[in-house]
Formats: structure tokens, sequence, C-alpha cells
């Protein structure tokens, strides 16, 4: 069949919309009608050129929601018609790290899934018989998409796609970090370092979990205005103040029991280590920094206690996790609406990655 998506033919360069050809779905395989998708960081990274691993030509996206409209051969848990959020990290219940129940980095299909290609590899997408790489196994820049079934959601068909594709990487990274990895008890101080389109949802995830402080920090003021909206209880502005770590520290009578690195900065993960209280502080790494960068410290912060920690796609095991995140959405336990700034057709994608370099979106979302 033809699609219409977005293509990214070369590092640092527009998208130009085309019309590609998009073979369907073979054994184990799903296509999926993508009917919204978000513009992330992560998308830009790639782009950018700055990601060592970034192939091109590529169809990027890896936030959207839609519906199933054909199974390959051998599906069984997805039929035409299912309402669907696309997985960057799959969910198969059968390799060794699935089984192990200590992470949701299922490695069933990571090598393939790496090179832009599906778990047979090869490329469903081409264009005048030229193949174009998928991206982090979604592509939800695309139309239409052919999705691995272990990499697909099934979630309720009452939920709004252009709200709840923001489930298939911020919402879930950032709530999912505070709830499903870190585990943050009810009466913990916390605090999060950018508030941007991740760290507000680790935010509204501390304030799920009952914690006391929630201590924002960004170097953007206007960010302050928004995140207490969604929990925020204490602000810092790193420009304010002497000592950002010093800061935390006062309002947290000895440090934080928690904090999460929302940003990519390795000196902020410093700071965010070093600002968790002695005996038992735990900063959680949710930024993705450049490539090569490395993270520093002093070991007697570990020595006395303090944990340094990553988080990926929140913790959450994406067919298990996902379907009950948008349900808090439903329920009203979470609010992903006032997130999304912006919304766009494909044919105006590139200005959503502008709006996201000039720091005026939260979230944009194309809408199909
Ligand atoms: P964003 O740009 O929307 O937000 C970053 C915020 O950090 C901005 O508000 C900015 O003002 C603030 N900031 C920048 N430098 C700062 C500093 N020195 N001190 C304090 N604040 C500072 O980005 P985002 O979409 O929220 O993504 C954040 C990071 O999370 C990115 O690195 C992204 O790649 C990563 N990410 C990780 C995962 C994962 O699974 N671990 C998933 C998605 C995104
Ligand atoms: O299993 O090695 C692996 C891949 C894990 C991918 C986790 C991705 C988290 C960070 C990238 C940002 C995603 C938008
Ligand atoms: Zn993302
Ligand atoms: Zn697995």
């Amino acid at each position: 069949m033809k699609t219409r998506a977005a293509v990214a033919w070369q590092a640092a360069a527009p998208l130009t919309i085309e019309e590609v050809d998009l073979d369907g779905p073979r054994a184990g395989e799903v296509l999926v009608e993508v009917k919204a998708t978000g513009i992330c960081h992560t998308d830009w990274y790639t782009l950018s050129g700055a990601d060592p691993e970034g192939l091109f030509p590529a169809i990027l996206g890896h936030e959207g929601a839609g519906i199933v409209r054909e199974v390959g051969a051998g599906v069984t848990s997805l039929k035409a018609g299912d309402h669907v959020i696309p997985l960057y990290t799959p969910e198969c219940r059968q390799c060794k790290f699935c089984l192990s129940r200590k992470t949701n980095l299922c490695q069933k299909i990571r090598a393939t899934q790496g090179k832009g290609l599906m778990p047979d590899g090869s490329s469903r997408f081409s264009l005048d018989g030229k193949p174009i790489l998928h991206y982090m196994g979604t592509s939800t820049f695309a139309n239409h998409i052919v999705v691995p079934e272990i990499a697909l959601a099934k979630i309720r068909e009452d939920a709004p796609f252009d709200v709840v594709c923001y489930i298939g990487c911020g919402v879930t990274t950032g709530i999912g970090a505070v709830i499903f990895s870190a585990k943050v008890e009810r009466g913990a101080n916390v605090a999060v370092f950018g508030l941007g389109g991740i760290g507000l949802n680790v935010i509204q995830g501390a304030k799920l979990a009952g914690a006391d402080k929630i201590i924002g920090i960004d170097i953007n003021p206007a960010r302050e205005a928004m995140a207490r909206q969604f929990g925020m209880t204490h602000f810092v502005n790193p420009k304010d103040v002497p000592n950002v770590v010093d800061a935390i520290v006062q309002l947290t009578d000895g440090g934080a029991d928690f904090s999460f690195e929302c940003i990519g900065n390795v000196d902020v993960m410093r700071q965010a280590l070093e600002c968790t209280h002695k005996g038992w502080g735990r900063s959680i790494i949710i930024g993705v920094a450049e490539a090569g960068a490395e993270i520093r410290t002093r070991p007697f912060q570990l020595v006395t206690g303090r944990k340094w920690e990553g988080s990926a796609f929140g913790g959450a095991r994406g067919r298990t996790d996902v379907p009950k995140i948008v349900d808090w959405y439903m329920e009203k336990k979470i609010n992903i609406d006032d997130l999304i700034t912006h919304r766009l057709k494909l044919e105006d994608i590139n200005e959503g990655f502008a709006l996201m370099k000039r720091g005026e979106s939260i979230r944009s979302v194309v809408v199909y």
C-alpha cells in the first residue's frame, strides 16, 4: 500500500512529506494506522545528526497511537480495529530480560530495531524501490506502519489518540520513573532537574505517589508556573542561587530522598546525585547525554549511601503498564491535556521541531 510519511533523508535537513510504499505485515507483525504522534526530543536528537546511531533515510517518530488495520500470520493478541500504542521498548514476555522481572528492557528484537529494520532483517518502507529505514521500531511519522505484535500495547477505545499518543514516550518515561523505577514513597522529598516534557511528568508522578516536597529546578523561569500546576511545591532557578546543591539540601533538611535528572547534562547529573540525602538518597538519570559523555562524582558520595541509577521508558513494561497509564488519564488521575501545547498537520511537522528548539512547546502533536 501507499502511505503518507515525513521522511528524514539526512541529518540536519528538514523532513519532507512523501507518498511511500509500505509492505503488508508478515508473520508476527501488525499493520497500524497511526492517528496521532507526539514530537519528542529524541526525534530531534537523531535528526540533528548528534545521535551516532542515527541512520538515514528513515521515518522517525516514536510517540504514536492508532488503530490495527491488519494482522500477519500467527498474531494472537491483536485484531483489526483494536486501538494501540506502539512501543519502542517491546515486551515479549519470553526473553531472559522479560523473564528476569528485574528490567523492562526486552531484548527480543533489539538488534534489528537498532539497525532500523524489522525482526526478519528487512524494511517494510520504500520509495521508488529503495528501502527507507524504520526508527525505534515505531516510525510514527508515517500514517501507516508495520510493527511486531510484541511492540504494541492494546488500549481502551474511548481514549483520544491526540492525547494518549504522548503516553508512547514522555508521559510514561516521567511518571513511570517515579512509580515503576524509583517507587517513590508517600511523604518523600523529591528534586526534579529540568521541567520540560519529561520533568513535568516526573512532577505529576511525584504528586501521584504522595511526595511531600517536590522541588523543581530549571534555568527557564517560564517553566515555574506550569510545574506548580502539576504539583511542584518549590522552585529553584540555578541562576538565582550561589549553589543549587546547597539550596536543595537546605530546603529538605539534609537532602532529597529522590532526585531525577531530566535534561541530559552530565554536570547537572552530578548536582542531582549530590543533593540527595546522605545514607539513603537515590538519584535517577532519565536525560540522555551526548554520545561519549561521562559522569563524575567523588566515590565517597556512594560510600556514604547515595545511589546513582537510571530509568528507560519509565521502567514500564509496555504491554502491561501502558494500558494502565491510559486508564489513569481517562480516570483523571493524571493530566496530559495541559502538556500538549500545539497540534499540527503532518505537513507542518518541521514547525513542531522549531517550536521545540525555541523552548516554546512542551509537546507538539501531529494529528493525521
Ligand atoms: P526539554 O528540552 O523539554 O526539557 C529540558 C528542560 O531542562 C528545559 O526546561 C530546560 O530549560 C531545562 N534545562 C536545561 N539546562 C538546564 C540546566 N543546566 N539546569 C536546569 N535546567 C536546565 O526535554 P525533555 O523532552 O523533557 O527531555 C529531557 C531528556 O530526557 C532528554 O535528554 C531526552 O532525550 C531524555 N529522554 C529520556 C528517556 C528515557 O527513557 N530515559 C525518554 C525520553 C526522553
Ligand atoms: O535495550 O538497549 C536497549 C535499548 C533501550 C532503549 C531505551 C531508550 C531510552 C532512552 C532513549 C530515549 C527514548 C525516547
Ligand atoms: Zn521520546
Ligand atoms: Zn522480552
